[in-house]
């Protein structure tokens, strides 16, 4: 049986909403897996160094029958294949960020890998594109994602619009 997957995507680098948009392409792409849906964008504040461009964030919903670390690896390849300016010859900069957030309801503590995402219920740029696409999304320690949202402000987050 597959396992509903959420991962988070982020980018503030190298024209953000097409490598968002690039990235929605490339998880389509994920052997024995299908992208079941994905929130529209945000424009976000960064968190962590504000000395750098707002990141543009969504979040996805995926089908998979790859295990975790699979996927994870899965991840990691396509954040590599897009983790550098176009046209350039060097590795530039991350341009994208995925984060697995939630893997059914699996508690995972390895050295690569912690599920849930241990920054998710701080992060409204997470919170609020995971509202959009699970409104009724209760996490595995309980808690409705509805009633966390509610502790945290989107004043820092601008909904873009479709991908
Ligand atoms: N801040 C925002 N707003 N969005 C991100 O995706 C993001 N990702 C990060 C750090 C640098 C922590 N800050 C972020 O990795």
């Amino acid at each position: 049986m597959p396992v509903r997957a959420y991962v988070g995507l982020g980018s503030n680098q190298g024209n953000p909403r097409l490598q968002i948009r690039d990235a929605l392409s490339a998880l389509k792409q994920i052997q024995q897996t299908e992208l079941v849906g994905h929130s529209r964008l945000y424009r976000s504040k960064p968190m962590g160094l504000v000395d750098q461009p707002d990141f543009v964030n969504a979040v996805a919903a995926l089908d998979t029958c790859l295990d975790a670390h699979a996927m994870l690896l899965e991840l990691q390849a396509i954040e590599l294949v897009q983790g550098r300016i176009r046209g350039s010859l060097r590795w530039g900069p991350r341009t994208l960020d995925l984060d697995l957030l939630l893997y059914g309801d699996k508690r995972i503590d390895t050295e690569q890998l912690t599920v849930p995402h241990p920054g998710l219920s701080q992060r409204s740029f997470v919170l609020y594109p995971l509202y959009e696409i699970a409104p009724g999304l209760r996490l595995n320690n309980g808690e409705l994602l509805a009633d966390l949202i509610k502790s945290h402000s989107s004043t820092d987050l601008e909904l873009l619009g479709s991908v």
